[in-house]
């Protein structure tokens, strides 16, 4: 399953990296990629092991928020 999550404007490309490495250390997350420039979190996972909650709470957790 491929999503799109939005977030408030990043502050600078390390937060992007942050997000993405998070997201990719997550079970179940086959491809993840952040958009510095959109503020743009670009996840591909298996959802039989996760779900699109659970990664928008590891974005939360890191301090971001989250638009939709
Ligand atoms: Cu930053």
């Amino acid at each position: 399953m491929k999503k799109t999550i939005q977030m408030e404007e990043l502050v600078c490309p390390m937060c992007a990296k942050k997000i993405e490495t998070a997201l990719l250390k997550s079970k179940g997350v086959t491809s993840a990629s952040v958009l510095y420039n959109a503020s743009k979190a670009k996840v591909e996972f298996d959802e039989n092991v996760t779900n699109l909650d659970t990664l928008k709470e590891i974005i939360t957790d890191l301090g971001y928020v989250i638009i939709k």
